[in-house]
């Protein structure tokens, strides 16, 4: 039985890959850092089947004590700030976990177990403000927030473990992907939550920012395959991941408000404090290298991904609303109190 850690086991990309991973049949250890109130909403379902490891980014010991528990066959180091927009108010606790903490995570293994495979959470932003289109594993990089150049830097680390201590380590350079687990900030996330909420009466606007950013949106359930097939490859290197389309944040708001039968205009409000300092204008990926070398290809596509994710928040907040109707003591075997509240 193969072993694997994953830090970030409690954010959207670490809970589909501890799901994948426990499919084929590996023991899951995942790295958790303490919270006062336990943040397992993407791993309930799973948590009985994974085993959980306090520890935390910017604490090597805690995170030697875990390679030296979980004794892994891989390394997923998934976890980060990872919310762009935080990284100006915050540049240095970014710094500190998604630049040094990768560090910190490339030192345990280098210390306690350098037979692991490793792999690292490279991003898009990388790219920045893009120097080619579409982007590749040979773009330069050109970063335009304190989270990206902190992944520059962790980028370039795992790169030079690999080439200083010939560490079995790749980065993945992973274009945006979501899913109905993605955090409520990101965009996705925050406009079919907003279409579900609008839909069922409990929101009247949605304030947002640049409308004209471009962006290359996946599947994350598609994306963690390729994390782990980057790791069955006889020499470890690095590979774009991405769907090959680009899409406004326009074009996201029309897919998500007409399939409820609204129009996006009549609810959207521009706000200048969703406008960043410095934005990212135009990402499109060309991941022929992760086609042709790993034989992965994404499933899902944008208009179905947008879809899943309405339908999933639609659902959450009618059981929400539900609960709030129930504790008002409306009674729902009544069909015509179940058939007025579903409308
Ligand atoms: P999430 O924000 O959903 O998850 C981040 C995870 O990191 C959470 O489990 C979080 O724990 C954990 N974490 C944060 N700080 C620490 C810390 N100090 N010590 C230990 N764990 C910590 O991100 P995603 O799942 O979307 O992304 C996973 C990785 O991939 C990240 O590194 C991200 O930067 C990168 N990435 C993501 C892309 C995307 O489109 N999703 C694209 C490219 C790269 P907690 O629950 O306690 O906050
Ligand atoms: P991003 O994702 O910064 O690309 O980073 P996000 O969904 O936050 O933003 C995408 C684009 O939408 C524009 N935008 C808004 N964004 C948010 N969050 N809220 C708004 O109201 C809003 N209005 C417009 C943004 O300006 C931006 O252009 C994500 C993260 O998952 C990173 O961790 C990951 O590395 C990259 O994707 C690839």
């Amino acid at each position: 039985m193969k072993r694997a850690l994953i830090t970030g086991i409690t954010g959207q990309d670490g809970s589909y890959l501890a799901e994948f991973l426990l499919h084929k049949g590996y023991r899951v250890f995942g790295l958790r850092r303490r919270t006062s109130t336990p943040n397992y909403t993407n791993i309930e379902h799973i948590v009985d089947r994974i085993e959980i490891i306090d520890g935390d980014l910017s604490d090597l010991s805690s995170l030697i004590r875990a390679l030296q528990i979980s004794d892994p066959d891989e390394v997923y180091n998934l976890g980060a700030q990872s919310y762009v927009e935080t990284s100006w108010p915050q540049p240095l606790l970014t710094s500190e976990l998604t630049a040094i903490g990768v560090t910190n995570m490339l030192e345990a293994v280098r210390l306690v177990k350098p037979t692991t495979r490793f792999y690292q959470a490279s991003s898009s932003e990388m790219f920045g403000k893009v120097l080619e289109t579409p982007q590749r594993e040979t773009t330069p990089f050109y970063p335009r927030s304190p989270y990206g150049v902190a992944k520059v830097y962790s980028h370039w680390m795992t790169v030079n473990y690999r080439e200083s201590f010939n560490l079995f380590a790749c980065s993945g350079i992973l274009f945006n992907h979501e899913s109905p687990r993605r955090g409520i900030e990101f965009v996705t996330r925050k406009v079919t939550n907003a279409v579900a909420r609008i839909k069922l009466g409990l929101q009247k606007e949605l304030r947002m920012g640049n409308l004209e950013a471009r962006r290359d949106w996946g599947f994350a359930g598609d994306y963690v395959q390729a994390m782990w097939l980057m790791l069955q490859q006889e020499s470890p290197e690095d590979y774009v991941i991405a769907t090959g389309e680009t899409h406004s944040v326009r074009e996201l708001l029309e897919v998500a408000f007409s399939y409820v039968g609204l129009d996006y205009r009549d609810y959207v409000v521009n706000d200048e404090r969703f406008h960043r300092p410095a934005e990212v204008d135009l990402l499109l990926g060309d991941s022929s290298k992760a086609k042709k070398q790993l034989g992965w290809e994404r499933k899902v596509g944008f208009v179905q991904l947008i879809q899943m994710m309405v339908d999933s928040d639609l659902q959450h907040n009618q059981a929400r609303l539900y609960g709030t109707y129930k504790d008002q003591g409306y009674d729902f075997s009544d069909p015509m109190v179940a058939a007025s509240l579903s409308d």
